[in-house]
């Protein structure tokens, strides 16, 4: 009896052994990890268990500074960093943006992953596929890299953190210098200076005079739209949701009003000066109507019926500058939301309005028309 019982045991245990090795290949050593430690999944927005339902953000990992001084750690050099990005991503197209703006195009190359995020993260696009948007292709500086994650992994193989981009990448030091986008812009507004021509150092996107008003602008800025819609969206109770979705129009109604005082001096938040508050405010309300409004569940007001001035500037820099208009990707952006978040949209069916995904600067919706005519 007690041999037929340790028999069987023994078949259990090299039986769980087994699933364990196959999962082990499957899923890698720290989805597993974090599903053990009650962490969650890399697609479970709110943690496991946090009865608050609410999305938190973790904070960026890897926060070092490229400099001018050639002596500095990471020194500014012409093709020694590359740019990882997903059009997709909000916070990637604020580094798209900045890089157009700021000339650097020939001295910091870049790569978009595939709209599609999984259980392992962003993948890169194969070779054999055939995904819009310029760069958007096999990972050009390590062959075997499927997955953002391999990076990572590459640079610390117990990273424990998330795999996000942007991530800007050291290719001398095979090393992130940074994955936070708020810092990576930052560097590039000065930190290339030397290598630009004048025209380029003359784009000044946190002038001294507007730094304070700026930041304030920033920080609930950040909070409540930036990351406001992610709240929204990724909550997994009423209660969270409601109070995310009211403060984000509570504070788009703010932006609409500082966009209405602004108008007068120019097209711009900070009227006739193109800023950082203006990058960092155009990659949420340029997801907002084709995304956010339904996907989110931000549905209180949209952009192009109920904010006439926030419209009004969003289509200017869609419109007349490059920078803003050719790094916007709206198949990636439409795709990666609705067809990578399953708890949200299980079929990851796309939904095909708003048609179209942006009005020209002279055209209204039908509603607006009538009110103004
Ligand atoms: N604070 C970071 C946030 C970046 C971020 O969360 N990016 C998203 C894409 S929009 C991402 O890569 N998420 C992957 C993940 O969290 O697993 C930044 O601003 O750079």
């Amino acid at each position: 009896m007690s041999s037929v019982r340790s028999s069987s045991l023994y078949v259990s245990s090299v039986f769980a052994i087994l699933i364990s090795i196959v999962a082990f290949y499957l899923l890698g050593p720290p989805l597993n990890a974090d599903i053990l430690q009650g962490k969650g999944g890399i697609t479970d927005w709110v943690k496991p268990g946090d009865k608050s339902g609410e999305f938190k953000r973790q904070a960026s990992s890897f926060r070092n500074w490229i400099e001018k001084d050639p002596n500095a750690e990471f020194p500014a050099e012409k093709g020694r960093y590359h740019l990882y990005v997903s059009y997709a991503c909000p916070w990637a197209h604020r580094a798209l943006i900045v890089r157009k703006l700021k000339g650097l195009e020939e001295i910091i190359p870049f790569t978009s992953v595939h709209w599609h995020m999984a259980e392992k993260g962003w993948r890169f696009a194969t070779q054999d596929e055939n995904i819009p948007g310029e760069n958007t292709s096999p990972d050009p500086l390590h062959e075997k890299n499927t997955h953002l994650r391999d990076l990572y992994f590459s640079v610390n193989p117990d990273y424990e953190g998330r795999f996000t981009v942007p991530t800007l990448w050291d290719k001398k030091k095979q090393t992130i210098v940074n994955n936070e986008s708020s810092e990576i812009i930052r560097m590039f507004y000065t930190a290339f200076d030397d290598l630009i021509d004048q025209k380029y150092k003359d784009v000044v996107l946190l002038p001294d005079d507007l730094k304070e008003k700026i930041e304030a602008v920033n920080a609930w800025t950040y909070d409540d739209v930036n990351n406001g819609v992610y709240k929204s969206g990724f909550a997994t109770t009423q209660e969270a949701y409601e109070k995310a979705v009211t403060q984000l129009f509570k504070s788009l109604d703010r932006t609409e009003k500082n966009l209405a005082d602004a108008s007068s001096k120019g097209p711009y938040y900070f009227g006739e000066r193109l800023t950082e508050a203006d990058v960092r405010l155009f990659t949420t309300i340029v997801r907002f109507d084709p995304v956010y409004v339904q996907h989110f569940k931000c549905n209180i007001r949209d952009i192009r019926s109920g904010y006439p001035h926030l419209h009004r500037w969003l289509r200017h820099l869609y419109w007349t500058n490059p920078a803003f208009g050719e790094t916007t990707q709206f198949e990636h952006i439409k795709n990666h939301y609705t067809k990578s978040h399953k708890q949200i949209n299980p079929f990851g069916i796309t939904p095909v309005g708003p048609v179209p995904d942006i009005l020209k600067e002279d055209e209204e919706v039908a509603v607006v028309k009538k009110a103004v005519a």
